[in-house]
């Protein structure tokens, strides 16, 4: 059969292989060859040594994570920029099992680094140093003779400097926007007209809130933008409102007839359906044939102008809070009660149930592990995976809610750091701590949170829903033998296999 197109780098990858036909995220085959040209122009660049600004570099990698640009004349005009004949990613695609499987690792590792730099970047960090792993990165990816010796090392590399990046953008945000306190945060659409803003640019919403400021339209966040909630800088817009929605492969549902304008920063945007299109906008690295980008100036004025167009609900909508906001600092303020919980046998385990979400049957899992978990353990959570379950009325332990948000898939850093912070307080390393990772991957970000994850030497992760597709059998048992990552099971077996019973 003719192959169109081969993409495999999400977990909702066609038939669990590849997407070979056209993507079931609703990216075209022209849309994806246009990825891999960009991909390809970008190995290129880095190995005739083009000069290209760190900015064009990361911008180009963000365009190709998942549910980020579908826009060809977006990706056209990138490929123009970089102004290289691309490397051909076929190359790639028909190398040996593990030299492909590695070299997709590695890309998609680098993808994931790039989207994490490009925020700290727009927030005026120097990221000059992840940059040039990145462009090591992709040259090795263009080395035809590389394979397993070559490869394995610059992975774990990408772990290393991916937690530098994510330590990075902890430090943007949290200089920016101050440190995140613990909120709550309303789910009740008040009358009147609205945007809803979704992704995860802290940046993007900020000059939203200011642009709106005074004109009577409100802001919500959607999926990842909850955690915005909790940080000073942005909380302190009377505005911004609440929340709209759960994760983000619900928005044709949940968006469908809302009289709101709606603008995505990053991922995960779906292809809109007609009772919502005319309303959504696109920032930065997003795009969608027909859809108005806002670009560089940032002037969100037809946004505005479409809200209170709309006008909004007449009556108020939804109803219900969700609760944000613990990152490190937040956790870490109350160390001594959390450790001395510990020392008495009152919290017996700590769970971080954390990644994406996404649409694939099976997710179901996550849901049922956390309302299977005893009354004496916690649940750190963060990313769009914990609509599964944030919701829910777990009660209370030690004073603190069991189940406590960390913020985004961007905020991964705050997780590893109360992990760190445990493990120094009981003087152990942080796979003796009563402590387990049961992880949910969908994109590109959670493969290089993952590496994150391994180059700390994190043992014993739980993974879900499904084991990526480009792991090659003799990559898997690397991870194995070395990380002893597993598949997640059913809820009953695993909870049972980690608290010993
Ligand atoms: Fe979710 Fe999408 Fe944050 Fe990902 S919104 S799935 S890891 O892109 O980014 O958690
Ligand atoms: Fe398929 Fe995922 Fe690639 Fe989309 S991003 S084409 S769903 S593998």
């Amino acid at each position: 059969m003719e192959t169109k197109m081969f993409c495999m780098q999400c977990e909702q990858t066609a038939g669990g292989k590849a997407c070979t036909n056209a993507g079931v995220c609703g990216k075209s085959a022209n849309t994806a060859r246009l990825q891999d040209e960009l991909t390809g122009a970008l190995i290129t660049a880095v190995r005739n040594g083009a000069v290209m600004s760190d900015k064009r570099l990361l911008e180009a990698l963000f365009a190709t994570l998942t549910n980020v640009n579908f826009d060809d004349a977006a990706l056209e005009k990138l490929i123009a920029d970089v102004g290289q004949p691309g490397y051909d990613m076929a190359q790639v695609s028909d190398a040996d099992e593990d030299t492909r499987s590695l070299k997709t690792l590695l890309l998609l590792g680098v993808r994931g680094v790039a989207a994490y730099a490009y925020h700290s970047l727009v927030l005026g960090r120097d990221v000059a140093e992840i940059c040039e792993y990145i462009r090591k990165a992709l040259s090795a990816i263009g080395e035809d003779g590389y394979g397993l010796n070559e490869l394995l090392p610059l992975v774990m590399e990408c772990g290393k400097v991916n937690f530098t990046a994510l330590e990075l953008l902890d430090q943007a945000n949290t200089e920016t926007f101050g440190q995140p306190a613990p909120v709550t945060v309303s789910r009740t659409i008040e009358p009147g007209p609205f945007i809803v803003i979704s992704g995860h640019d802290l940046h993007d919403l900020k000059l939203l809130l200011e642009q709106t400021e005074g004109k009577g339209v409100s802001v919500y966040t959607h999926g990842e933008m909850l955690p915005a909630h909790a940080y000073p800088e942005l909380k302190k817009y009377a505005h911004l409102k609440g929340n709209l929605g759960t994760a983000w492969q619900n928005q044709q549902r949940e968006f469908d007839g809302v009289p709101a304008a709606f603008l995505f920063t990053t991922n995960c945007l779906m292809p809109p359906k007609a009772g919502y299109a005319d309303r959504v906008f696109t920032t930065a690295t997003v795009g969608y044939p027909g859809l108005v980008h806002i670009g560089e100036n940032k002037d969100f004025s037809q946004v505005i102008a479409k809200a209170i167009e709309l006008g909004g609900f007449r009556e108020s909508q939804g109803g219900g809070t969700f609760t944000t906001g613990f990152g490190h600092n937040a956790v870490l303020s109350v160390a001594d009660t959390v450790i001395g919980a510990v020392k008495s046998g009152v919290i017996r385990h700590f769970f971080l149930v954390g990644g994406c979400d996404g649409a694939k049957p099976g997710r179901n899992y996550y849901t049922d592990f956390v309302k299977q978990t005893p009354n004496d353990t916690v649940i750190l959570t963060l990313a769009c995976g914990k609509f599964r379950f944030n919701d829910l009325d777990l009660g209370s332990i030690g004073g603190l809610p069991r189940v406590l948000d960390m913020g985004q898939c961007n905020d991964a850093y705050s997780a590893v750091k109360v992990a760190l912070a445990l493990a120094d307080a009981f003087g152990c390393g942080v796979n003796d701590l009563p402590l387990t990772l049961v992880l949910s991957w969908y994109e590109q970000k959670a493969v290089s949170i993952l590496l994150s994850l391994l180059y700390l030497g994190i043992k014993n992760i739980l993974l879900g829903p499904s084991l990526p597709a480009f792991v090659s059998p003799n990559v898997l048992n690397y991870l194995v033998e070395n990380f002893g990552i597993a598949p997640v099971s059913t809820p009953v077996q695993d909870l049972a296999r980690i608290l010993g019973k």
